[in-house]
């Protein structure tokens, strides 16, 4: 999909403050510093609109950003990060547990991993509560500018395994850097949340 029109609508601290729409919603999850902003601004054809930074952790906010007045990308921060004390992590949790749950609009969520190590205990962790929930999910092995293109099927293989994913898992490998892989991910999105151009 081409992307002219998006906002940073709220970075909510707290459920009242979710927007109030029947958009379709789409979440992005993932480690602290694996790609999760860098993946939206691709998404969203902006070079920094959603920060990137190389503070991880730094983000204690659902962001929902409203693309081109259709749909939301819900950046929900990096999981893993230890900067915060655990009473606050704890809070954060939460919030992001009863949203995964409980929104109405929530269509699906992209996973995001990095495709130059096996996945991680968080990750693994988080993929198989996304599936325990059955909620739609979308795995993305991101900075694949940095693996050599005839390891990219290796890559496949170790995340399912390391995911404890299903053989048919949908699975993309992306670059912020090269782009490879948007149309994908765009794909994908719009067959789940039906919006297109
Ligand atoms: N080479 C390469 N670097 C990337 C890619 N995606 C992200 N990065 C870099 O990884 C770092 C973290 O990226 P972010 O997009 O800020 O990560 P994040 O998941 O949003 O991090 P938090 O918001 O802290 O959870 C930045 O320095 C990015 O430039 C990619 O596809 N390839
Ligand atoms: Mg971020």
């Amino acid at each position: 999909m081409q992307v002219n029109d998006v906002e940073l609508t709220i970075s909510a601290v707290e459920e009242n403050q979710y927007p109030v729409t029947d958009w379709p919603e789409l979440a992005l999850v993932g480690r602290s510093n694996v790609g999760k902003s860098s993946l939206t601004n691709v998404l969203i054809n902006r070079k920094n609109y959603a920060h990137t930074s190389s503070q991880p952790g730094k983000t204690q906010t659902l962001n929902f950003y409203e693309v081109e007045h259709k749909l939301y990308f819900v950046d929900v921060p990096g999981y893993g990060y230890a900067k915060v004390s655990k009473k606050q992590r704890e809070k954060f949790g939460k919030m992001i547990e009863n949203y995964l749950t409980t929104r109405e609009q929530l269509r699906g969520v992209v996973q995001l991993v990095d495709a130059r190590h096996a996945p991680t205990e968080d990750d693994q962790m988080m993929f198989q509560w996304l599936a325990y929930y059955k909620i739609p999910t979308l795995v993305v092995a991101t900075k694949v500018d940095k693996v050599k293109p005839n390891a990219h099927n290796r890559v496949v293989k170790v995340v399912k395994e390391g995911l404890g994913a299903p053989k048919d898992q949908d699975l993309v490998l992306f670059s912020a850097t090269t782009k490879k892989g948007a149309e994908q991910v765009w794909q994908w999105i719009e067959e789940r949340t039906g919006v297109s151009d």
